[in-house]
């Protein structure tokens, strides 16, 4: 039997610079949401990569004295390290210059012009180089200091010149009946009806080519035209599925399940980028999720403001785990969110060290003194034990709930309740006191626990792979009994078991200070 494929995306990056805090938050979250699905079983395709034409790698190229092609090789390389560091587990990684995606954006050009939605005129309007975006002059403002900017504030120059258009404007009402259709397709709901009212307001034909510089993939049949940089880049999620080979092994995964991007690239994505695959006669994707912003302590991270945070730093600091779990965990997935030194400490001991490593410690701890080291055997269950293990048992469920609409921190919310509840029920039963006055019930209440605890480190696999893998490891699950069908009942911890020495793998964060003192 096949399983269900689950085909997710991150936006293709620019590899003008290096990566930030930004990207690594999209690519940990994508790589969450896959992990998530290869546990629930399913086939799943990650794709992640570099977006490398355009007029703004063009630029910084030329500014470094070097070819765009040596920029963005250089600078690809430095995202994919970030990704080995961040443990992303992507299943490919597209770069926008290799062959296979000229192939497929020269094919989807073929089939737009085939349908009769592509033609040439001139342009004129204004452009933003940073955004890759063409703005409205109604969009845009003029600053006291003789710049015009458009409204995420980058300075827009006058563009003048031949042009293929796109026919957007003829898509407006199928767009506005697929998203009245498919209620699910652009979340969170404020970016749908951004979106909404931005379409209902009217689109106009967009200009697909450029003549005035030459880094991008020609237009088939007229090569003094290039193609817009976001004609090219939004192909790169039918590229890497075989387009245009329908019969290539990987196309089974297309449409994709979910783009995930942030929220500032919403319009290419739910505008554009469908209208395009109406056009070119193929199925949309099911869903566009947009993320919220990072701000540093509540400000924009910029260069000039000098608070960008470096994320191979924040890994050195902080350790992998912790990291993804205090960004997955603290912003609620789809609204922005901060970053700051006190609210990562504060996850670090109290959700993690505190409440999570410190009732596996103590459980296998008590069961490596008292149990010889072996898995005990549970006796009758009490309306508490039962409780709390109808709780651990539900979470398989309320997880998959959650992550259906990418809820990545309700999910997390739902695991770390039921850490909180085995914490005040390993309290409340003292099973320190039953060595002496009950060891068969110190048994039960230490087989509750573990098993409690095997639930939870299942489930938090794909956000901290590494920890979890080392708590199942002290708990002898193995292989197989880590996926998601072992959840509740059919995966219970089997008595008389042998385990290994239990050992710490929740670490307390200290500062610095603190040590020397
Ligand atoms: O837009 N907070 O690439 P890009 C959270 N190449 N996420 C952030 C962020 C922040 N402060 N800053 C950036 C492009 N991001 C195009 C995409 S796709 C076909 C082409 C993340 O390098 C977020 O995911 O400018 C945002 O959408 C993306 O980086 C933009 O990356």
């Amino acid at each position: 039997m096949s399983r269900p494929t689950f085909y997710i995306t991150t936006p293709i990056f620019y590899p003008n610079g290096v990566p930030h805090i930004g990207h690594a938050y999209t690519a940990i979250a994508s790589d969450t949401i896959a992990r998530f699905h290869r546990l629930d079983g399913k086939d799943v395709f990650f794709l992640t990569g570099t977006d490398e034409h355009g007029q703004k790698m063009q630029q910084t190229a030329e500014k470094e004295g070097i070819a765009p092609l040596e920029l963005a090789t250089r600078n690809s390389q430095v995202f994919k390290d970030l990704w080995a560091a961040l443990d992303i587990s992507y299943d490919d990684y597209i770069r926008t210059t290799e062959p296979r995606h000229h192939a497929a954006s020269q094919a989807i050009w073929q089939q737009m012009l085939a349908r009769g939605d592509i033609y040439k005129d001139t342009y004129s309007g204004w452009y933003s180089v940073r955004q890759e975006a063409f703005f409205d002059e109604k969009e845009t403002t003029l600053g006291e200091d003789g710049v015009r900017r458009e409204p995420l504030g980058s300075p827009v120059e006058w563009v003048e010149e031949e042009s293929y258009f796109f026919r957007l404007s003829a898509y407006g009402e199928r767009l506005i009946a697929h998203y009245e259709a498919n209620p699910g397709f652009i979340m969170p709901a404020e970016r749908r009806n951004e979106v909404m009212s931005f379409v209902k307001s009217g689109l106009r034909d967009l200009s697909i080519s450029r003549t005035t510089f030459d880094w991008g993939i020609p237009v088939p049949g007229d090569p003094r035209h290039i193609m817009y940089v976001w004609v090219d880049a939004l192909t790169n999620y039918i590229t890497a599925a075989g387009y245009p080979d329908q019969a290539a092994a990987r196309w089974k995964y297309w449409p994709a399940d979910v783009h995930m991007i942030g929220k500032d690239i919403v319009r290419f994505h739910a505008v554009y980028w469908p209208a395009f695959l109406m056009s070119a006669g193929l199925d949309l994707p099911g869903r566009v999720f947009a993320h919220g912003f990072l701000f540093n302590r509540g400000e924009k991270m910029s260069k000039s403001v000098g608070n960008v945070v470096d994320p191979f730093e924040l890994v050195e600091k902080y350790g992998l785990d912790a990291m993804r779990y205090y960004f997955l965990r603290e912003v609620s997935f789809g609204q922005d969110g901060s970053y700051n030194h006190e609210a990562i400490v504060n996850r670090i001991n109290a959700d993690l060290a505190n409440d999570l490593g410190n009732l596996a410690q103590r459980s296998l701890s008590m069961i490596a003194k008292n149990c010889e080291g072996l898995i005990p055997q549970p006796g009758p269950l009490t309306a508490e034990d039962e409780a709390i293990l109808a709780a651990a048992d539900a979470l398989g469920e309320k997880s998959r709930t959650a992550m259906q609409d990418q809820a990545i921190h309700a999910y997390l919310g739902a695991v770390w309740q039921v850490v909180a509840d085995a914490n005040r029920y390993f309290a409340g039963q003292e099973p320190w006191a039953l060595r002496k006055t009950d060891p068969a019930r110190m048994a039960t209440v230490l087989y509750v626990t573990i098993e409690v605890v095997r639930q939870v480190a299942i489930l938090a696999q794909p956000v901290m792979p590494a920890s979890s893998a080392k708590l199942l490891d002290l708990l002898a699950v193995a292989g197989e009994g880590r996926t998601f069908a072992q959840l509740g009942r059919p995966g219970r911890l089997v008595p008389g078991t042998p385990l290994p020495a239990p050992q710490g793998v929740f670490p307390r964060y200290v500062e610095k200070d603190e040590s020397v003192a």
